[in-house]
């Protein structure tokens, strides 16, 4: 038993090492084609979308890091059995842990943008892996034979040490080539007005009236953080238009440039829930840009917005040119995007969810028909017209939250974008009648507005709920609905104990 354990082992440490390898070559050629990270995407591509919804209602934003302990923990189990294989027959055990990478070889190369140079953490992988593994099985039977444990010792700390420090090194290397460019950006020929001061002070636990850069939410699916260079960044504008027309990032931030506050809206929120944040965004209008190409004689019905990976997300023609502030965008509440929200250029276009308008390390703008070609979310069944949903979310007090009697401010924030903004918030207590809230100021049509409302609580257990009506005097449903396949609706509502 005690014996095969060590094989176990054995087993593991020969797949480390060749993980770790694997990590700090990928970390220098493309992190993302590192064989985890790509069986991890892998995973994501192919998951069922009813479980990635149940995913990311369970684990939130920590679904990646549980997806990624997941495969490590399955190719981590399989290297164990590999080890206790290679005990009694080393080539058997090698070839399961070639056949790891093989499959981790495959995963790969199926991304669409995968060339040859991706498979060398691949070979490196498959190489350092079942070397390491015969290495230690040599140094256990001579080990046994000359009854001294020194040279095996040795082995398993090398050994140890190297899959340790491929593994940071990796991680130092990949975080050196993610570090932020230093981008001048130009101004805005038409700047935002003046933002004006929110409720940040006056209502403590409210969300902040402009999110800050470092705290966006982030949902991709994606696991590394991509590095694309403006330098070498280009847009293409091809399909059914006039003629193909190429630009470069210099090109780009000679356009024209405007100024928007908006606040940007993931699908994937369940009611009251976190992903979707407000910012001031620099760029160039949509149609300017799809104006180099020419854009009057077209039949598309869809833009096909594609990353500088080949991942696609459809959009809408109709809406995402019927007159709204649709941008390409390169700026953040006065910064450079980060490279977690598309540096160097995005997609931005208010009033629509952002998995058919927000496209980031945006490449390529194809028009065509939603016939013709299918973007990653189209195929996995969800909406392809999905505007954003008059919705309300209470920040504070916290559910079930323990609060003394008295008055508390129950404070969040409301939005319905493209829709004259929000013109109401009303608050229910116990299901008695709607009491307006005191809204704070307004930012504009496509952003957020804070709202809070003063309650004379009193001991015992209570039910609040919000409801939003917007500027065009459409009110919020309470019909409830998942966020599959085009958002969830629903009231926001919660229970505190006060007393
Ligand atoms: N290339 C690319 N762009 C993408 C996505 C993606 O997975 N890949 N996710 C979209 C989704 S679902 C949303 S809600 C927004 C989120 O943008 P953020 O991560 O900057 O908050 O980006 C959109 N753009
Ligand atoms: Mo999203």
């Amino acid at each position: 038993m005690k014996l095969r354990l060590l094989w176990a082992w054995y087993g593991v440490l020969a797949t480390l090492v060749g993980i770790g390898l694997a990590h700090l070559t990928a970390a220098v050629t493309d992190p993302a084609s590192s064989p985890v990270l790509a069986v991890g995407s892998t995973v994501i591509d192919l998951t069922p979308t009813p479980m990635k919804e149940w995913a990311i209602r369970t684990f939130g934003s920590a679904d990646k890091v549980i997806l990624v302990g997941s495969v490590m923990v399955g190719v981590l189990l399989l290297a164990a059995v590999a080890g206790i294989i290679a005990r009694k027959n080393l080539m058997a055990g090698s070839a399961l842990l070639a056949g790891l990478v093989a499959v981790a070889g495959v995963a790969v190369m199926t991304r669409p943008s995968a060339s040859v140079i991706d498979l060398l953490p691949s070979i490196v992988a498959i190489i350092a892996g079942p070397l390491s593994l015969r290495l230690l099985s040599r140094t256990h039977e001579k080990a046994e034979t000359d009854g001294t444990r020194r040279t095996l010792l040795l082995t398993v700390s090398a050994l140890g040490a190297a899959a340790a420090v491929g593994g940071l090194a990796g991680r130092v290397v990949t975080q050196l080539r993610a570090r932020p460019e230093d981008i001048a950006l130009p101004d805005p020929v038409e700047p935002a007005p003046s933002f004006p001061r929110g409720l940040d002070d006056q209502v403590p636990g409210i969300t902040k009236f402009r999110t800050d850069v470092a705290d966006f939410y982030r949902v991709d699916t994606r696991l590394d953080t991509p590095v694309v260079s403006s330098d070498d960044w280009t847009l293409t504008i091809d399909g059914d238009v006039d003629k193909k027309v190429t630009i470069t990032f210099d090109e780009l931030l000679e356009m024209p440039m405007i100024e928007r506050d908006i606040t940007l809206t993931c699908v994937s929120n369940s009611v009251g829930g976190p992903y979707l944040g407000s910012a001031r965004w620099l760029g160039v209008r949509l149609t300017d840009v799809l104006d180099l190409a020419g854009i009057k004689n077209t039949k598309a019905d869809q833009i096909l917005s594609t990353d500088f990976d080949g991942m696609t997300i459809s959009t809408p023609f109709d809406l995402a040119t019927d007159g709204r502030d649709a941008m390409i965008v390169v700026g953040m509440n006065g910064e450079q995007l980060p490279r977690e929200n598309g540096f160097p250029v995005r997609m931005l276009i208010p009033g629509l969810y952002g998995f058919i308008s927000a496209t980031k390390w945006l490449t390529k703008l194809t028009l065509t028909t939603y016939d013709d070609q299918k973007a990653y979310w189209t195929e996995r069944e969800w909406a392809t017209d999905a505007p954003i949903k008059i919705s309300a979310r209470i920040d504070t007090p916290k559910a079930l939250a323990q609060i003394d009697a008295g008055d508390v401010i129950i404070g969040g924030v409301a939005w319905a974008q493209e829709r004259d903004g929000i013109a109401k918030v009303q608050v229910r207590i116990d299901g008695a009648g709607w009491k307006d809230a005191e809204l704070g100021p307004n930012a504009g049509e496509n952003y957020w507005r804070q709202w809070f409302y003063k309650w004379p609580a009193e001991s015992g257990s209570h039910r609040i709920a919000v409801r939003a009506v917007a500027g065009n005097d459409e009110a919020q449903t309470a019909v409830r609905a998942e966020p599959f396949p085009n958002g969830a609706s629903g009231l926001h509502e919660l229970i505190v104990n006060v007393g």
